[in-house]
C-alpha cells in the first residue's frame, strides 16, 4: 500500500517511520510512505502557502493553488487506476475508529493532507477532499499528529508487523470490546499485591473465560455504548449475556 502525505513539516514523520514495532511496516514493499513538503508548491517569490482569511479574524488559511499543485504532483506520481482517497483532518471530521482503520488497511492507500493554521480554503476541500477524519474532540495545531495516528494504527495491522498474528485479533475493539487487563512477573509484589489466580491456573479455557469476562465488565463499566454496539453486531454470545445479566443482578 502507498500513502502520500502532504505537509509543511515532513520532519515530524521521519522519527516515527524508523522506530518501534511499526518500523517494519514502513520497510520497502509494505506501507510505502511518500512525504511531500507543501512549501515546495508555494507561490513565488517566497513560496507562500497561506494568507489571511476573507472576512477578517485571526490566523491564516492554506491557499487553494499550492494545494492543487501538490495534489496534482502526488496524483501523477501515484499513476493510479482507481484514485486513492484524499483524506484531511479536522475536529469536524468523522471520528476515527478501528473499523475505519481496518477499511484503510484493506485498501490500496490514501493521500493524507495535513493542514496548519486555521485550516484549508473551503473551495479546495469541496473540490478535492474525499474524507475528513477527526481523532477526537480537542483542538490541535496541525493535521500531522492525526496523520501519524492513522499511520500507526494502519502499520500495526500489516501482516507480519506484530510478532504474533493473534495480537491484533485480541486488541481492544477487534472484538468490539475493551481489552482485558494484563499481568506479568512477579506473581506477588513486595506489598503483597498478587496476580489474579485464574491466570496462574494453567487452564486455558478458564483463562479465556476470565479474560472475556474482564473485557465485558470493563466495557460495561467504562463504555456502555460500545457494549450496546457489540450486542447489535451479534458479537455477544449467550454465555456473555448470562455473565452480564448475573452482574446486573448483583449490583441491584
Ligand atoms: N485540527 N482531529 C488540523 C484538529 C484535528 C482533530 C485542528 C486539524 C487544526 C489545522 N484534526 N487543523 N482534533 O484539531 O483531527
Amino acid at each position: 500500500m502507498r500513502i502520500d502525505v502532504i505537509t509543511l513539516f515532513p520532519e515530524l514523520f521521519s522519527a516515527h517511520l524508523v522506530h518501534g514495532v511499526t518500523r517494519r511496516a514502513f520497510e520497502p514493499g509494505r506501507v510505502d510512505v511518500h512525504l511531500w513538503p507543501l512549501r515546495d508548491f508555494g507561490d513565488p517569490p517566497h513560496a507562500r502557502v497561506d494568507d489571511r482569511p476573507y472576512g477578517g479574524g485571526p490566523g491564516m488559511v492554506l491557499l487553494v493553488e499550492p494545494l492543487e499543485r501538490a495534489l496534482a504532483a502526488v496524483r501523477a506520481a501515484r499513476a493510479e487506476t482507481t484514485p486513492a482517497p484524499l483524506v484531511s483532518f479536522s475536529p469536524a471530521g468523522t471520528l476515527l475508529r478501528q473499523a475505519t482503520v481496518a477499511r484503510f488497511a484493506a485498501g490500496a492507500g490514501a493521500i493524507l493532507l495535513c493542514a496548519r493554521y486555521e485550516g484549508i480554503d473551503q473551495r479546495f476541500v469541496d473540490a478535492h477532499v474525499d474524507c475528513e477524519l477527526s481523532i477526537g474532540d480537542y483542538v490541535l495545531s496541525g493535521g500531522e499528529l492525526p496523520a501519524l495516528v492513522l499511520l500507526d494504527a494502519l502499520a500495526r495491522l500489516q501482516p507480519g508487523v506484530l510478532g504474533d498474528a493473534r495480537s491484533h485479533q485480541q486488541d481492544s475493539f477487534s472484538a468490539g470490546l475493551l481489552d482485558h487487563p494484563h499481568y506479568s512477573r512477579p506473581e506477588r509484589l513486595a506489598d503483597g499485591t498478587a496476580v489474579p489466580e485464574e491466570l496462574l491456573s494453567g487452564n486455558h479455557a478458564a483463562i479465556d473465560e476470565w479474560r472475556r469476562r474482564q473485557a465485558l465488565r470493563l466495557t460495561a463499566e467504562r463504555r456502555p455504548e460500545l457494549l450496546e454496539a457489540a450486542r447489535a453486531e451479534g458479537l455477544l454470545a449467550p454465555a456473555d449475556e448470562e455473565f452480564l445479566a448475573s452482574r446486573r443482578r448483583r449490583t441491584l
